[in-house]
């Protein structure tokens, strides 16, 4: 027989959506009737639009012809689609902040999250927002950067996890975190809702900087922010060059949660102690572990990346926004004080004095709704809930109908 991963065998519990998913089909065995309406996991409903539509087609039908066809990315078809892309990426979606060559392209921004652990190996230390998008936690612990698992405290004892709650506008507080090497960041944040100010990032540029410290910046909710003045991405820090990596994604803006499309960007000035670039390691893993994103997706991504594109990505920001809305004020109107949902697809509801398993059980078997508990994100979720704004406008009125009549 086979040892088990002792770090695998650490997870405390299942991941957080299969967990929801298992509860979910527990109510359906009782009550097969039930028409449950999901705002747990923030999987997107909208179909794609005709324009990126139209870029995937084009793919798959010259895939199709001798002359069209493409592999591995290394023919020079292949690498001149790679090239627009980033070319896209560089110039629509970050300004020319970040030049094309410091962008790796792949399936998104969760396999990149899972990849970046083997970039940085089970030495290193790491700081989470708590509550904070699982992955970052459980990938840590799954390569065994995270000590052991106290019981009493209920957290990892190598883990630094910097609370995020209404008293600090949900930013950590940086004057009170240890020094860690890398310190995950999440903006606007998944669970909270809550979109970091320049003036939060300049501090935390200031702190990585000071730490000699790396910052994985998740970007993968940007397209959200629907007020000026608040910042896209960790680049657009004076200093963020040297002391940040960021992961972005297509799938919550354009839909492409099943297209499958994201990038990480390493800047050439971000160093390993050591002098070396970190990015020529980035390139050496994903050219170990990853053969390229579909070409498909490639070229759906192209047009989602055209001014056609994008301007179509905005109305599906929008009608997601409107869900938010209409969430958040049905909350507020039942007297449940809310965050996020307004740069964000999140809306972080609180029920102080409650479990939040509680909260969520309450309103899975009364309301047929699916949330996501906030004590499935980390300790300083516990008393809140998360709904997620992705679904049909008429699901999500239904739902906070149902929230009315129940809660
Ligand atoms: N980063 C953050 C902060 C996310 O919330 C999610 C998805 C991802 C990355 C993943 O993006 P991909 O580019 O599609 O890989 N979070 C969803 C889905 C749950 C999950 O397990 O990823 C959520 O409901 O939190």
């Amino acid at each position: 027989m086979v040892k088990r991963n002792e770090n695998i065998a650490k997870l405390q519990a299942g991941y957080l959506f299969p967990e929801i998913g298992r509860r979910k089909k527990a109510l359906l065995e009782k009550e097969p009737d039930a028409k449950l309406i999901s705002l747990g996991i923030g999987n997107t409903t909208e179909p794609l639009s005709t324009h990126i539509v139209e870029g995937l087609n084009k793919e798959v039908t010259k895939l199709g012809t001798p002359e069209g066809y493409t592999g591995y990315d290394d023919d020079a078809q292949a690498q001149a689609f790679l090239d627009k892309l980033k070319s896209r990426i560089s110039k629509n979606w970050y300004n020319d902040i970040i030049s094309p060559d410091e962008i790796i392209v792949s399936d998104g921004s969760k396999p990149d999250c899972g990849r970046l652990f083997f970039l940085f190996g089970s030495d290193v230390s790491i700081a989470v927002q708590d509550p904070a998008y699982p992955v970052y936690v459980d990938g840590s612990v799954m390569i065994g950067a995270t000590g052991k698992y106290n019981s009493d405290t209920e957290e990892f004892n190598d883990i630094e996890y910097m609370r995020c709650t209404s008293e600090n506008d949900f930013f950590p507080d940086l004057s009170k975190a240890k020094r860690t090497d890398l310190i995950y960041i999440c903006s606007p944040n998944n669970p909270t809702g809550a979109v970091a100010t320049k003036e939060q990032l300049k501090e935390l540029v200031n702190f990585a900087k000071k730490n000699s410290s790396i910052i994985i910046f998740d970007a993968a909710y940007s397209e959200f922010i629907k007020e000026k003045g608040l910042p896209r991405s960790i680049f657009e820090i004076e200093g963020a060059r040297e002391c940040a990596i960021e992961v972005s994604s297509l799938s919550k803006p354009a839909g492409f949660t099943g297209v499958r499309l994201g990038w990480t960007i390493v800047p050439k000035e971000l160093k390993f102690d050591d002098g070396e670039s970190v990015g020529k390691d980035w390139q050496r893993v994903m050219g170990t572990l990853f053969n390229g994103s579909s070409n498909i997706a490639q070229w759906g991504a192209i047009a989602a990346l055209s001014e056609t594109g994008l301007s179509e990505i905005k109305e599906k920001v929008n009608y997601y926004m409107e869900n938010a809305k209409i969430i958040k004020d049905g909350l507020e109107g039942l007297g449940i004080k809310t965050f996020g949902g307004v740069n964000s697809p999140y809306i972080w509801a609180a029920f102080p004095g409650k479990k939040s398993w509680d909260v969520f059980e309450e309103i899975l078997t009364k309301a047929h709704v699916v949330t996501t508990p906030g004590a499935g994100f980390g300790k300083a979720g516990e008393g809140f809930v998360r709904f997620s704004a992705f679904g049909k406008t008429s699901d999500i009125k239904e739902a906070v109908k149902r929230l009315q009549e129940n809660l």
